[in-house]
């Protein structure tokens, strides 16, 4: 498997990345709302069945004018390209709980094969994603869980429990081992976002963190504007706050870009999750010391090749079972269906230069 992209990987997460998570991402399976789809234990795979051609799959990121989802898509078109498939891409203006509700009702009227969801809310999509599953149209979750029983499928970028933690050791390091943190997300509604959280709230919880207070975990909705302006209330709110955690890359580049140009720039850590090239220029500006974050065209391209592998009836999501990703290599579906992409990478200024997405 060649992953040149993985080198410089932590090793805090290189054991943690390599074992799939037993507990699926935590409090985001509730789903009261929608009855359950198609029962993945009692459809047989065919390992040996030849990938489709022609399959159409569409993806639905969270919100489209985000870079963090283009690149994902990316990798989605590019692996849709080399299995022969069709790549379509819809998706809302922003990531609010409901926005992708009329989106997958289209692409059930359209006959897709095969839809790839990061999902704004667990429980709103999953009437609209088991009807789809109801039509027989396969359902691979990627970046941000839906409820595990209204997808076939979950594309975890890196463990959950992995990511958490790793966001509360970034501030530890950065704030000198004590000392007052907040987190500013992404919508308070994101199955991803709440899942990290919840590992960092249990790992500050360790004695080992103990002179680490998190004051408050603010939501930017992955929106530009809001995320600033949050980063700008939080440092009005605790004068004393060291570190801002920002496990999404909207509001990372929001709150370097308030903090670099601000008395507290050199006072204040910012780090969490972003894209090299938008968190560039805050690193060489002493801004950001480190943040981390995975390949996000890798996610697209292993949700295509899990989607094909799906349509052909190579794979039902069964934990065990195995396909084929392309450049990615082989992978095995874990509980709960869910497929972990590997370790994140983390960047600094010794290694930023070496990427470019
Ligand atoms: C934002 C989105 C996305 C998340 C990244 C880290 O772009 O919230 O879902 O995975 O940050």
């Amino acid at each position: 498997m060649t992953r040149p992209f993985l080198t410089g990987v932590l090793s805090a997460f290189t054991a943690a990345g390599l074992v799939v998570v037993l507990a699926a991402c935590g409090g985001t399976t509730k789903n009261d709302t929608a009855g359950p789809g198609p029962d993945r234990s009692t459809a047989t795979a065919d390992p040996g069945a030849a990938a489709k051609e022609g399959v159409k799959m569409a993806f639905l990121p969270k919100q489209l004018n985000n870079p963090y989802s283009d690149i994902e898509v990316g990798g989605g078109k590019q692996a849709l390209e080399e299995l022969k498939g069709e790549y379509k891409l819809v998706g809302p203006n922003d990531a609010s709980a409901s926005s992708q509700v009329s989106y997958i009702n289209t692409l059930i009227q359209q006959r897709q094969d095969v839809i790839g969801i990061a999902a704004n809310d667990p429980n709103a999509v999953c009437p609209s994603l088991n009807q789809a599953r109801g039509a027989g149209i396969k359902v691979v979750a990627f970046d941000s869980d839906a409820a595990k029983d209204c997808r076939d499928v979950f594309i975890n970028q890196a463990t959950t429990q992995g990511i958490g933690e790793q966001l509360v050791k970034q501030a530890k390091e950065l704030s000198g081992g004590s000392g007052e943190i907040a987190i500013l997300s992404a919508t308070p509604n994101a199955t991803n976002q709440n899942a990290w959280i919840e590992v960092a709230k249990q790992t500050l919880a360790k004695p080992e963190y103990a002179n680490l207070k998190l004051v408050k975990v603010a939501y930017g909705n992955d929106d530009d504007q809001k995320s600033f302006q949050e980063a700008q209330g939080l440092l009005q709110s605790f004068p004393d706050l060291k570190v801002i955690v920002a496990p999404t890359t909207v509001g990372i580049a929001a709150a370097a870009r308030y903090v670099s140009s601000s008395s507290y720039k050199g006072k204040v850590a910012v780090t969490g999750l972003g894209t090299p090239n938008q968190m560039r220029a805050f690193v060489k500006d002493g801004t950001v010391k480190q943040f981390a974050l995975w390949n996000p065209a890798d996610i697209g391209y292993l949700a295509a090749y899990a989607g094909v592998a799906l349509s052909s009836g190579q794979i039902t999501g069964t934990e065990g079972q195995k396909f084929k990703a392309g450049k990615l290599g082989e992978y095995t579906i874990g509980a709960n269906g869910e497929i972990v992409l590997g370790p994140p990478t983390t960047f600094d200024a010794a290694n930023i230069d070496k990427f470019d997405f």
